[in-house]
């Protein structure tokens, strides 16, 4: 009897372990713009080939628009500058396109219909939500998604040319 019992507390540690390992399966962040309305939100899901955004859109003005992972949990409105330079680990040069680069934190473009409503995914294989990792979103001081007024040219180091920064959102748990 006594033999069966320690086998029960062995398995249930194991597992406990194990969750304490996984990555979060799923968080979210909330566009805020400069005014502080809510125009969209993210779904951010940890998978083998990388970690999944998924954007959706309610209010940004129609046009191509810069999207990049940056470096602080921070979104004091009406800039943004306190979510910092784009989320770089490997402390490369700015731009998808750049030979020198890029930051972990360049995503694609996203292109904005009239409506302004827009649902678009990325896989992003350079960061991951596993906490204690060089490249996690859930390093000390957390990382944030912004949208910027311009595109990017992705190469002009250290931002690509991409104007105002015209909503935030904190990556939550
Ligand atoms: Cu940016
Ligand atoms: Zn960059």
């Amino acid at each position: 009897m006594r033999m069966i019992v320690s086998v029960c507390i062995g398995v249930t540690a194991a597992a406990a372990l194990l969750i304490a390992q996984a990555a979060p399966a799923q968080v979210k962040a909330e566009f805020k713009d400069a005014k502080g309305q809510m125009v969209g939100q993210a779904t951010i899901t940890e998978t083998p080939k990388g970690v999944q955004l998924r954007l959706t859109l309610i209010g940004v003005p129609e046009g191509t628009h810069a999207f990049h992972i940056h470096a602080t949990g921070k979104c004091d409105p009406p800039m943004f500058t306190t979510a910092g330079d784009h989320f770089n680990p490997e402390h490369k040069q700015h731009g998808r396109d750049n030979p020198m680069g890029r930051h972990a934190g360049d995503m694609p473009n996203v292109t904005v219909p009239a409506s302004g409503r827009l649902i678009v995914e990325h896989v992003e294989p350079m960061v991951t939500l596993k906490a204690g990792a060089a490249n996690s979103l859930f390093d000390a001081d957390g990382a944030a998604l912004i949208i910027h007024q311009a595109p990017d040219d992705n190469k002009t180091d250290p931002a690509g040319n991409t104007g105002a920064r015209i909503a935030c959102g904190v990556i939550t748990k």
